[in-house]
């Protein structure tokens, strides 16, 4: 193959890439090009920003871990890591939001991060019980600014996270209960629930959670490669069966059930017969293909919204082909392109969200955190969305039905702080 980066002989004799003559009216507009690039103007996106966030943290990391070293030029480094910097120190959070260990306080926050580190719904390979582990681990990659949405979430919205559910590892009904408990929680106070799974099975016991927590209707686009909607599987509920147990709540209606990315060998015939009986709506990868992402977004949010209240998304991971994401319960390949699974899940979450779960990232079976960092990205560009479209909170008014859950009675010490 001819290389097209060296002047070859022929390069240099047709003279190419050398212009002899300027196209014309290069010189009546010489920035017209770069002044309406997408790149120059998140560049220009970028200045208008605020940073009062980002000057708050620092102020905070130099109380909270003290001051830095003398011979340090930049004063604003601390002794002990507190906060984003340096992105491979510190305790891990999602994005190094704030730990909420008090979940009372879960409502002071526009959206919190809650982990389900559970894999009992599991039909081939385990490890998403360290799902929440591995995408908080790799988030620490991130900043909280995005350069071509032009947005900075640290400065546009509060976030934290509320650590993981105490799931029960060889109950999956237990689980389920602690699972709605703990979104319903969340959802009640008025902060976005975003779930990070875990398997799939957990779909059911979070719509339950928002669910319970309102009399409207809600739709939910279920990105995935598997239809996930039979009623049992092996004799039990499993991460093939959400959908089956969340349709039938009264106001999770399947008509506004829109699963995207479905298709390949791994798709049960228990689950296509009942998503028929139910009248779910399917897009394959190949109906997205001829569609195209706009109009597939367009389309899903139609059947989603139609006579809903709100829309959930459920992300699964492996709705990416498998070459993108090995760490993963059931890899299929011939799914989307990460970039186009993120065109579209921010296509959906452009008009506004009651809750977003990310499910089936395995740890143990992913390459150089691969798949947990697009976990990651899948959320911080869904709140990113958020942002940008002025939807952040905008599923509170739904909430119309909230839960209380008790706390335990007041106490003044952690246990690791008692004098013996
Ligand atoms: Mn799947």
């Amino acid at each position: 193959m001819r290389d097209f980066f060296n002047n070859g002989p022929a390069r240099a004799h047709k003279r190419a890439g050398v212009a002899t003559q300027p196209l014309p009216g290069r010189h009546h507009h010489p920035d017209f090009d770069k002044l309406n690039m997408r790149g120059w103007r998140a560049a220009e996106k970028e200045g208008k920003l605020p940073s009062a966030a980002w000057q708050q943290e620092r102020a905070w990391a130099l109380r909270m871990g003290l001051t830095g070293s003398d011979s340090l030029e930049d004063k604003t480094i601390p002794t002990f890591a507190r906060g984003e910097l340096p992105h491979y120190a510190g305790i891990n959070t999602f994005l190094k939001a704030p730990y909420i260990e008090d979940s009372t306080l879960v409502g002071n926050y526009d959206a919190a991060i809650i982990g389900v580190p559970f894999d009992g719904g599991t039909t081939y390979r385990p490890g998403t019980r360290f799902g929440p582990q591995g995408v908080r681990k790799i988030s620490a990659l991130y900043t909280p600014y995005n350069y071509e949405m032009g947005i900075d979430l640290r400065e546009q919205m509060t976030l934290c996270d509320v650590g993981d559910v105490f799931t029960i590892p060889a109950n999956i009904e237990k689980t389920f209960d602690q699972v709605t408990r703990a979104v319903s929680h969340v959802a009640s106070s008025g902060a976005l629930p975003i779930i990070i799974g875990g398997d799939h099975s957990i779909g059911f016991p979070c719509v339950r959670g928002i669910a319970q927590c309102t009399s409207k209707r809600i739709g939910i686009v279920h990105f995935d490669r598997h239809i996930d909607i039979q009623e049992k599987d092996l004799d039990e509920r499993m991460h093939t069966t959400p959908w089956f147990h969340a349709t039938d709540l009264a106001n999770v209606p399947a008509v506004n059930l829109v699963q995207v990315g479905i298709g390949g060998w791994q798709v049960p015939r228990e689950g296509v017969e009942e998503a028929r009986k139910r009248n779910t709506n399917i897009f394959t990868m190949r109906d997205i293909e001829e569609m195209g992402l706009a109009e597939t977004a367009a389309r899903a949010l139609e059947l989603a919204w139609k006579d809903a209240d709100a829309v959930y998304i459920s992300f699964d991971i492996d709705s990416v082909d498998c070459g993108f994401v090995p760490g993963t319960g059931w890899p299929e390949p011939g799914g989307f392109l990460p970039r186009e699974a993120l065109e579209l899940v921010s296509l959906v979450a452009k008009e506004g969200i009651c809750g977003l779960e990310v499910v089936e990232v395995s740890p143990p079976y992913d390459t150089s955190d691969i798949t947990a960092l697009l976990a990651t990205r899948v959320i911080v560009d869904v709140l990113g969305t958020l942002v940008s479209h002025g939807k952040m909170g905008a599923h509170k008014h739904i909430i119309d039905k909230p839960v209380q859950i008790p706390a335990g009675p007041e106490v003044t010490s952690q246990g690791w702080d008692m004098k013996p």
